[in-house]
């Protein structure tokens, strides 16, 4: 089964799931290793780990240099967010041409304009026009077909827009080709995607950022009718915070005295580099006539 497929799989299953947000190969491999069947492949969390803004500062280059190195380390699928696909129809078919040739599983585009603006940020959020978006959403799934997972990201209420026009949106964008479509809110309570829900008749999955709000029970996704949930930038923010912590008290302490216990031995390093499978070849290859 292509990881594609997996990624398919996981939105079209009856019950919810979640993506775990990574943003490398190593978090990706934890969020793995934890039992998430896929991981969210965060704008946010490939720029903040390259000391750039969520504002298309890393290429798209970069950015499917950094997700083959995370599809080749882990078996579950990852949906890439690429944005507003870095452009026009024809950037999209570029960026979806190497995806599908990567195998990472998906991509998932946003209804805004070139550079994109983090949909959290007060300012410059503007929408793109319906039908030049649908344009997008043709021209990638026309190029990668079956082999990337398309989502379609609605920005309608992040935009400050109504219920009827996310809703007619997101029906546009699964006419066009859209696996499934994405409904952000940045309401701090779940609200506008539930309105949402009360609303979408369509046969299409459904898949929600629950940042704000975080705190909302999986049962009540679950009970309205959502496929999938993403943890986009959880990981980022532990990690930022382990970082943190470790840092100024060692520069206060000076010593790991009383530090060692409170991070992960370098043995843990070494296992999640697979480092016993590379004494094993070298058993097989290193000498072999
Ligand atoms: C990301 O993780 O890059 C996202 C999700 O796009 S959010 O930051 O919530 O917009
Ligand atoms: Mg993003």
């Amino acid at each position: 089964m292509t990881k594609a497929h997996a990624l398919a799989r996981l939105f079209e299953r009856p019950d919810l799931d979640f993506l775990m947000g990574a943003h490398d190969a190593l978090s990706a491999q934890i969020a793995e290793e934890s039992g998430f069947s896929g991981v969210w492949l965060s704008g946010l969390g490939l720029s903040a780990t390259s000391g750039l803004r969520d504002s298309n500062e890393l290429s798209w280059t970069q950015v499917t240099e950094r997700i083959g190195l995370v599809a080749d380390r882990v078996s579950v699928p990852g949906l890439v967010d690429i944005d507003t696909g870095y452009g026009d129809f024809n950037n999209v078919r570029l960026v979806s041409r190497k995806l599908a040739r990567t195998g990472v599983g998906g991509a998932c585009i946003e209804d805004k304009v070139f550079p994109k603006v983090n949909s959290f940020l007060e300012n410059g959020q503007v929408l793109a026009d319906p039908a030049e978006f649908c344009g997008r959403l043709k021209a990638a799934k026309d190029t990668a077909g079956a082999d990337m997972y398309l989502v379609a990201r609605c920005e309608a209420f992040v935009a400050g827009r109504t219920l009827s026009e996310a809703v007619d949106r997101c029906s546009l964008y699964a006419e066009s080709g859209a696996d499934a479509v994405l409904v952000h809110s940045k309401l701090t309570s779940p609200d506008e995607v539930l309105a949402f829900m009360r609303e979408w008749s369509s046969s299409v999955p459904v898949a929600i950022i629950p940042t704000k709000y975080s705190t909302v029970l999986a049962e009540v996704f679950e009970q309205a009718g959502i496929s999938v949930a993403i943890w986009a930038n959880q990981s980022l923010r532990a990690a930022i915070g382990a970082m943190q912590e470790l840092c100024s008290a060692l520069r206060e302490q000076r010593t790991m005295r009383n530090l060692e216990g409170k991070i992960v031995d370098l043995t843990r390093v070494f296992e999640l580099a697979n480092n016993a499978e590379l004494d094993l070849a070298k058993d097989l290859y290193s000498r072999y006539v």
